[in-house]
Parts: C-alpha cells; sequence; structure tokens
C-alpha cells in the first residue's frame, strides 16, 4: 500500500478536520465514550468537570473536558453500523494518520472506546433497565466483508454457525469479541452476554408492523443460539477496532424484553442511571 493517501482517500475539511466528524487531533482523548443518539452527548458531558471542545456535524457531536481530572472525550454515532465504518477510520485517522501529510505515522496509538447504548433483549429472563455488557458479539450487518484480512472464525462462532438455520443471511454474518482487559471496567455489570447487531429495527429484529420478517421464531431461535440482545452499532465496533488496534467495550441498557413483550417504564431515568454506571466505572 502506497504510504501517501490521495485527497479523494482521505477527506479534510477546509480547517484540516476529517470529513465527516469535523475534528483536528487535538478535539479528542484517548478515552471516548461513544453513544447512538446525539441528544445523549450533552446529558453525558454535563457530569464533566470542565468542557472544552463542542463541535458537529450531521449527526456526529462530540464534546471533550475532563472528569475528575482525567481527560475524556463523548461523540454520538447515530444509528447503525455504516455510521461506525466512518466514526471508527475518521477517529483512528485522527491519531494514526499525519493529517497534513496525509502519511501514516510510525508509532501506532490504540484508543479505548466505550459504546453506552440501549438494546433490546432475546432472552426472556434479561430483566429490563439493567447493564448488559457485550462479549461476543455476531454481525448481520455485513460490513466486515469489505475488508480485506478479517478473521471471521472466532470461539462462539463455531457452534452458531453450524446450528444457524438462515441459508439467505448466512453469508452475511461475521463474528468478534470484547477487548477482554476492558472487561476490567464493567466486571461487576448485572449481565455479561453475546449481542447481535442488526442493520434495521424492524424486520431485522423480528418486528412486524405491516410487513413480514424472515420467521415468527427468529429470535427465539437466536437465543437458543445463546443470543442474549441485539442492537445496531456493537459488531462493527468490535470488529473495526481489532484491525485498526484500538479497544472497545460496549455496554448496553436493555429498555425492551422482547420475548415477555415488556419496554422500560422510564427509559430517561433508565438512561441516566446508564451515564452514572459508566462514569463512575471509567473514570476513577
Ligand atoms: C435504535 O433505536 C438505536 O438504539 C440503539 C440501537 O443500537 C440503535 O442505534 O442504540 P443507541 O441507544 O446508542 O442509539
Ligand atoms: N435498540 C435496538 O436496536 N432495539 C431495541 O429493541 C431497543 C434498542
Amino acid at each position: 500500500m502506497l504510504n501517501k493517501l490521495a485527497a479523494s482517500e482521505l477527506v479534510l475539511n477546509d480547517d484540516g478536520s476529517v470529513y465527516h466528524l469535523n475534528l483536528l487531533p487535538e478535539d479528542i482523548a484517548d478515552k471516548i465514550i461513544l453513544v447512538g443518539d446525539p441528544d445523549r452527548v450533552a446529558k453525558v458531558s454535563n457530569y464533566f468537570d470542565t468542557v472544552e471542545i463542542k463541535k458537529n456535524k450531521r449527526e456526529f457531536y462530540t464534546h471533550t473536558g475532563t472528569l475528575r481530572g482525567e481527560r475524556i472525550t463523548v461523540m454520538s454515532t447515530g444509528i447503525g453500523t455504516e455510521n461506525i465504518d466512518i466514526v471508527m477510520n475518521e477517529l483512528d485517522a485522527l491519531v494514526n494518520i499525519d493529517l497534513q501529510n496525509k502519511e501514516f505515522k510510525t508509532e501506532h496509538k490504540a484508543l479505548e472506546l466505550f459504546r453506552m447504548g440501549t438494546c433490546g433483549s432475546v432472552n426472556p429472563d434479561v430483566q429490563v433497565d439493567n447493564m448488559l455488557v457485550t462479549q461476543n458479539v455476531v454481525g448481520l450487518d455485513g460490513l466486515m466483508h469489505f475488508y480485506q484480512d478479517y478473521e471471521f472464525e472466532n470461539e462462539f462462532s463455531k457452534n452458531f454457525l453450524e446450528k444457524f438455520p438462515y441459508a439467505k443471511i448466512k453469508p452475511m454474518l461475521y463474528f468478534s469479541d470484547w477487548s477482554e482487559d476492558m472487561g476490567e471496567y464493567y466486571k461487576d455489570a448485572k449481565y455479561h452476554g453475546n449481542t447481535a447487531t442488526f442493520p434495521g429495527f424492524y424486520a431485522p429484529q423480528g418486528r412486524q408492523l405491516r410487513l413480514k420478517a424472515l420467521d415468527d421464531k427468529f429470535l427465539e431461535t437466536l437465543n437458543e443460539l445463546g443470543v442474549t440482545n441485539f442492537e445496531m452499532e456493537t459488531s462493527a465496533i468490535y470488529a473495526l477496532s481489532k484491525l485498526l488496534g484500538h479497544k472497545a467495550i460496549t455496554v448496553n441498557n436493555v429498555i425492551a424484553n422482547r420475548r415477555r413483550g415488556e419496554f422500560s417504564a422510564d427509559h430517561h431515568a433508565s438512561e441516566k442511571n446508564l451515564i452514572n454506571w459508566v462514569l463512575e466505572r471509567i473514570i476513577k
């Protein structure tokens, strides 16, 4: 691969910031909280002691400041793994590419990435309004099939693929897992589980409004294969972190138990609880 990137490949804004995130290297900390919802960014940074950077473009809102003396960033990713493809590549460019010269840096920097999101549960016993940390993830969104050098098999995938019955979507599956040492931050979480990441909220997650989903028993089948919960970003965060050499962990607040038909009675209170829970653990 050529070391110098063309203007069309690493696109920069007029001020030299990365194209979608609209950020300069000095705008981010080494610890970054990733949330889906742009409104959650200020809800998190309200707990910071100082906020020095507030920038945004499209659905990507970023606040950087300090908490208990440590520099920290919170950023919204919007919904879906296609956004995560942008977030991960541009965050990595901010630390591992010399943006002015468009050259790869010789020293690699690893970021610590903490997704703080919401999810639905496919395990009837997983109660709403609790934290669920993702150990393994299966991506049903296909993203990693566009990248070379991705290791598709892992411990979780072997058993899963043998028994996964849906031939039509099997070719786009991929697997990943957490950065194990990041598990230390969240070792007291109520649940540790296996997450499925979907490229949609409705039929991909078995929801049927006016359109039929693949199979009425889809969620039960996933749970039988060891999946506890689902959402729309973690597969890409974990897989791209591995390829790019960053560390990542997801904790999601369970707001829906799909097998019991339950939704959080107060998801705003539940979100506040999630924010406190994460901040207490990642900044000592
Ligand atoms: C769907 O409502 C969105 O909520 C979940 C899903 O992954 C998807 O992004 O995450 P966030 O709460 O982080 O947005
Ligand atoms: N996020 C999802 O993607 N699905 C749910 O059911 C809840 C949160």
